[in-house]
Parts: C-alpha cells; structure tokens; sequence
C-alpha cells in the first residue's frame, strides 16, 4: 500500500495514524496536491489527500473510508468495534466531530489567507464557533475517561488527537488545554504514543 499526503494534513494524519497503531506496512508519500508533478489527481479525481494506493492499484478515499477499510485488514488493534453497532457509531461520531473541527479549521484558514479585507467575518465567526463548541462537546464527552470511546485505544482518540495537532499548528492562539485542562491531559498522554511521534516527525 502506498499512502499519498503530506505532514500537515490532519485527514493524513489520522490515517497515517491508524496504518501506524496496526503496524500494517505501507509506503508513505509526501505529495501535496496543489504542487506541480502532483499525482493526487492521477489516482484521486476529487485531487485530495489522504489517497490510499493498493497493490492493484484501486485508490481508497476520503480518510473515513480508508480508515474504515484499513482497520479490517488486521484485529491488532481493532480501532472501530465490528459487533457493537452502538459502541460503533460512537466512534465513528467521535470521528465525524474531529474531522468536523478539522473541516472548520480548513476554513478559517481559508479565510485568513486572504487579504484582510476580502475575508468574510461571518464565516470565520460561524466556523471559530463551531470549533469552540465541538471542543467543549468533546471535553464533556471525554471527562476524566481515558479514552473517547470504551476501554482502549480506538480511531475515535487517533481523530481527535489529529485535529488538536492541527489546531495548535493553525490556530496556537486558541488556548484549547486552557479551557479543557482534561482534553489537554488526555493529549498529552496521546503524544506519548509511538505513532503521534512518529506521525509528528516524517
Ligand atoms: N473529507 C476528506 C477531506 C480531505 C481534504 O480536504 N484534504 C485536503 C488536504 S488537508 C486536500 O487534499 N485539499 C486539496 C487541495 O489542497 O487542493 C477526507 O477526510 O479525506
């Protein structure tokens, strides 16, 4: 498998994350899709990154799908539970709140960029909002529980943890571990795991 990204990705990142957690070889490829010579849109037709390659060479994505498809490939861990449908949709509701921070973030950050005053207040007040509340809903989720969902290590911690790495590299003025001391405890023990490392550094 081949795994097209890059390192600022958070929808990468989670994937990269779960490849890591299970300990499935892949080959990991820097390529960001809007550079010259990229292949994203060779092998995606949406053009965006995570793009999961196979050994037949079919493409996987968006991260949700590859996230889903790769953690049937082993039972070392198993990230989303396969028996329980409730413990199931759970973390896969943890998934779809962190990437919805991630999609929000995506915004701002899209707004940002441009010059200040083409950038639309509305939409960086509707989505700085919306990461606000998401944040307190997973801070009330999470309490003082050591993981987001059950009693192990799931795709729900391995997606939050994604979209805090990525608030903290697009918006480090918001002082999320201040607000949510158990969310930043809980981020700190996550930072210690080998794959966020690793995931941090390549
Ligand atoms: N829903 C998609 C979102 C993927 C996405 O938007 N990725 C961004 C990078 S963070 C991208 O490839 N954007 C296209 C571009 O930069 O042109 C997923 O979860 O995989």
């Amino acid at each position: 498998m081949k795994l097209l990204g890059t390192h600022t990705s958070p929808y990468v990142r989670k994937v990269r994350l779960v490849l890591l957690e299970k300990n499935l070889p892949h080959e990991y490829l820097t390529d960001a899709p809007r550079e010259p010579g990229s292949q994203v849109a060779r092998v995606n037709p949406l053009g965006r990154i995570p793009a999961l390659i196979l050994d037949d060479e079919m493409c996987v994505f968006d991260s949700p799908v590859i996230a889903e498809y790769v953690d049937t490939l082993n039972d070392t861990p198993i990230l989303i539970p396969r028996d329980d449908a409730l413990a199931r949709m759970r973390v896969k509701r943890w998934e779809a709140l962190a990437d919805g921070i991630v999609d929000s973030a995506v915004m701002v950050r899209g707004e940002r960029v441009r010059p200040e005053d083409k950038q639309d207040a509305a939409t960086l007040t509707r989505h700085n909002d919306a990461i606000t509340r998401a944040l307190a809903h997973a801070a009330t989720e999470l309490g003082e529980l050591t993981w987001c969902e059950g009693d192990q290590l799931t795709l729900a911690d391995l997606a939050l943890v994604s979209a805090l790495v990525y608030l903290d590299l697009r918006q480090p003025e918001r002082d999320w571990r201040g607000t949510h001391p158990n969310l930043a405890a809980w981020f700190a023990q996550m930072s210690l795991r080998d794959s966020v490392k690793i995931s941090l550094i390549e």
